[in-house]
């Protein structure tokens, strides 16, 4: 596999102007005919033209219908080569694909009764010969045929311009997309479907035809996702005037889908669990995740579509302004403080592990082998945290603005992250030379803040470094913006919050006639992505919790105070000495909290959750991972234990009384309910199992049932496997809501999960060459009960291993995505690195995709 490099980017050698594509499709195969017209690029390479393909096959290629003979073009497993071209010509290609047997789920794929594509990043190049970049922008047409009965639904990107029977028993649709696009956003679907229709009408008048397309009988879980899309359309445009281009928005639900969801122009694909929202079979958190995928995918019909990305390693110039939208969107329709806090905990759980580790890469990377290794929580989370830091910094006005700007000065143009940076200046008059280290160097900078305070004048000294990461052993001084405010002990501010650019290594920031002792919240809202200390003290943090005005400081001081207690706890299990107990000041805190709750219960949930195990883990050098669980559960016992009186009375008061509706409030309600009891059963006070087995008998809805499987978790016995066994039964016909199910399998404690997974993967029910079944099992297993699946015999990490062998045959992408869970052995206490590192190295010694090659290499260099 050759490796790219970000600095050996030329431009193409050759512009396509139009594509014409037809699609034959037959029962056992795909004819695809491609006519593209093609003109000489001046500023590009002269020499051979390389069209990108791979697995179909080549039919005819001509040019200016002259057919080419077999040694006037070369033809390898990844290229077709032409040489000695005309300036300006036409070029017809016909390709046969194998649409059924194509389990990669990358270009043209069957799904169910659905025949659909998926083209990002190089998809297209396995549907025809084409130079698959996405400088190479043409408008294209598309014409497909096919059985009328089978596939009475015909979709392509842009609009519908004719339709019609063709030969007896078969129809054909034309769609003409009129905006120029990188094929990578190409998309084809035929099929028997459902749907789902609305319109839109936009804010200068136009109407937008809207639908939702699914397999028959999935049209009422389809709603929300239509709901949202409106909601996603109409913020667009209140928020950066930007109004939808084409005549119809249609989105396919699929079941068989490697992301989340596709931004194809005017024809986005989803996978069905990013679709599927009805209060029945989908919960609080499937709801919001499906108002947020849709908008982003909207979203990216200008931060993509419109203006999109000159080459990969620029991913982020679109994923990370599109997350950070997706964010914003998010923000303005659901609890502001809890949103960010979930995005703040994404970051701390996943990114930052991530920067840490043998992947850690720039937002814009260096160099890859599979692109398609880089969709990665950095390039998308802290691409967007990188937007968000240009926001604070601006002013949200002045960056509303710039982003205007950029979108109208790069209309219909490939583009890099520079040229967006040069943009954000441009308008906001911010200098952006040293922020721009941020997307060319990995890794999370640590800043520590220490404070002195005498005669009312209060000093905090400032500092930075960050860690080598692979490749890069010398980091640069960041510029980094520190939200900081200064409170009394009793809460009232004394300096209201601003932002200090700490840009220096060290620097000091002195404040005047500040009366002590003064309270320091630091980092509010997750200013920057880096990780804090501050010698803040128990007394500091407690006022921070219950004082803070910004809900998010209010959380991450309780996350503080619990994680200083959770790493006490680790230390004594890890010395083999009796844990410390929840001490005065957690203990007044959470009495606090629970004898006046806030009246955001969102905020209160997460105000009483406990950081997470990875959490715990990025603290020490070395993860232990049965010490961590250990901890984390005996501090959920201790707290379940202390304030069991509370608890009860919190839940009782938050029990599920009304008919389900998704809004804020109640979804935050019901939050707190789970949480409780949560805590009731992992402490095993009497009497929880039957109210578990009430809550579920009783629900009108999913949330409310997975809050009761989810504390029952804890209480093994005939009530658990009575409602799991009612639960496979009632859903046996939802594969999302069994994905459900099979996390619950494989997550209980008390269980031998790596059997129960073993056996799971053998049940005939399942179809474990789904990503959806795979990411639940593998990933219940591997994320959900880490003390099992690490467990000493090394059995965990071989059934891992197997199954990555066995996908990789037919899924790189999942594989590969698979093996990014063990190539972090170097993180773990040898006890269970050493079995990680055996995994890798059975997996460094069989035949592997590149995808997969390529973790695999990182995680043993
Ligand atoms: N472009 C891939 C899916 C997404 O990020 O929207
Ligand atoms: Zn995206």
């Amino acid at each position: 596999p050759q490796r790219q490099y970000r600095l050996d980017y030329r431009p193409p050698a050759y512009l396509v102007d139009t594509v014409a594509l037809d699609f034959d499709i037959q029962e056992n195969n795909t004819q695809v005919t491609a006519q593209l017209a093609v003109a000489r690029n001046v500023a590009g390479p002269a020499g051979p033209w390389r069209l990108d393909g791979r697995g179909m096959r080549l039919v005819r290629v001509a040019i200016d219908g002259a057919d080419l003979a077999h040694d006037a073009y070369e033809l390898t497993d990844t290229a077709l080569w032409l040489d000695n071209l005309p300036s300006v010509f036409e070029l017809t290609i016909v390709t046969e694909l194998d649409p059924e047997t194509n389990l990669s789920l990358e270009g043209l794929y069957r799904s169910g009764a659905i025949l659909c594509t998926q083209c990002e990043a190089t998809g297209f190049s396995r549907i025809t010969y084409f130079p698959d970049r996405p400088d190479v922008m043409a408008r294209f047409t598309t014409r497909i045929e096919a059985d009328a009965a089978r596939y009475p639904v015909l979709l392509s990107n842009g609009n519908c311009t004719q339709a019609g029977m063709a030969q007896p028993g078969r129809h054909y649709a034309i769609y003409e997309d009129p905006f120029a696009k990188p094929c990578y956003l190409f998309a084809l679907v035929a099929g028997d479907l459902g749907v789902i229709r609305d319109t839109y009408t936009t804010a200068s008048g136009r109407e937008v035809a809207l639908a939702v397309f699914t397999e028959h009988g999935n049209e009422p879980q389809c709603h929300h996702a239509l709901d949202a899309l409106k909601k996603a359309m109409a913020w667009d445009e209140a928020t950066y005037d930007l109004e939808y281009d084409l005549d119809q928005f249609f989105i396919v639900a699929v079941g068989s889908f490697n992301m989340g969801a596709m931004e194809n122009k005017g024809l986005n694909i989803f996978n069905t669990a990013c679709v599927f929202a009805h209060p029945e079979t989908a919960t609080d958190g499937d709801f919001a995740r499906v108002r947020d995928v849709v908008a982003h995918e909207y979203f990216h019909n200008y931060t993509g579509n419109r203006v999109t990305c000159r080459d990969w390693f620029q991913l982020s110039l679109k994923e990370g302004l599109t997350v950070y939208r997706e964010h914003q969107f998010a923000i303005d329709h659901g609890s502001p403080g809890v949103t960010r806090i979930e995005q703040v905990r994404m970051i701390r759980d996943i990114q930052f592990p991530e920067d840490g580790g043998p992947r850690a890469h720039p937002v814009r990377p260096d160099s890859y082998i599979e692109m398609n290794n880089f969709y990665t929580i950095t390039v998308y989370e802290k691409g967007a945290e990188l937007i968000r830091m240009i926001a604070q910094m601006a002013g949200r006005e002045a960056f509303t603005d710039a982003v205007k700007h950029y979108l109208h000065k790069h209309d219909g143009q490939a583009v890099t992250i520079e040229d967006f940076v040069v943009a954000m200046e441009e308008t906001t008059g911010l200098d952006l030379a040293q922020f721009r280290h941020w997307y060319s160097h990995a890794g999370t900078p640590r800043v520590a803040i220490s404070q002195q305070h005498e005669n009312n004048t209060l000093t905090l000294t400032l500092s930075q470094s960050t860690p080598a990461t692979p490749g890069q052993p010398n980091k640069p001084v960041f510029d980094i913006p520190i939200s900081l405010a200064v409170f009394d002990t009793a809460g009232s501010q004394q300096v209201p919050p601003q932002l200090v650019r700490l840009n220096h290594a060290r620097k000091k920031i002195v404040y005047k006639d500040v009366p002590e002792p003064a309270v320091v919240s630091a980092l509010r809202g997750l200013s920057a992505p880096v990780k804090l200390t501050q010698d803040t003290t128990e007394r500091d943090l407690v006022c921070l919790m219950a004082h803070d005005s910004d809900p998010v400081s209010r959380w991450d001081a309780a996350q503080s105070l619990y994680m200083t207690h959770l790493l006490a706890c680790v230390d004594a299990i890890r010395a083999d000495h009796a844990l410390p107990g929840l001490g005065d000041g957690l203990s007044q805190a959470i009495t606090r909290l629970l004898a006046d709750w806030p009246a955001d219960r969102a905020l209160l949930a997460e105000m009483l959750t406990l950081p997470s195990t990875i959490q715990i883990g990025e603290a020490f050098e070395r993860i232990d991972v049965a010490a961590i669980d250990g901890a984390r559960r005996a501090v959920r016992q201790q707290i379940g234990s202390r304030f069991e009186e509370e608890l009860t009375a919190l839940a009782t008061a938050h029990a599920p009384r009304s008919t389900y509706v998704f809004d804020q409030d109640a979804a935050g309600r019901r939050a707190v309910f789970a949480l409780a009891l949560g805590y009731l059963a992992e402490t095993g006070v009497e009497g929880i199992e039957a109210w578990c087995r009430t809550v579920y008998d009783e629900a009108d809805n999913m949330t409310d049932r997975m809050a009761a499987l989810g504390a029952l978790q804890y209480c093994p016995g005939a009530t658990r496997d009575r409602l799991l066994g009612d639960f496979a039964r009632r859903f046996a016909n939802e594969p999302l809501v069994m994905d459900k199910w099979l996390r619950l399998q494989v997550s209980a404690p008390d269980i031998d999960a790596v059997a129960q997974a073993r056996a799971l993967l053998q049940d005939p029910a399942f179809d474990f060459t789904n990503p959806n079944r795979l990411r639940a099992l593998l990933g219940g297993l591997v994320r959900g009960n880490a003390p099992a699946f690490h467990r000493a015999d090394g059995a965990g990490y071989a059934l891992l291993v197997d199954e990555i062998l066995r996908i990789d045959a037919f899924n790189p992408q999942m594989a590969a995505a698979l093996a990014g869970l063990i190539a972090p052995w170097q993180r773990y206490d040898a006890r269970y690195g050493q079995g990680m590192r055996a995994g890798l190295s059975r997996l460094d010694g069989a035949e592997l995709s590149d995808n997969t090659r390529e973790i695999v290499a990182s995680g043993l260099a």
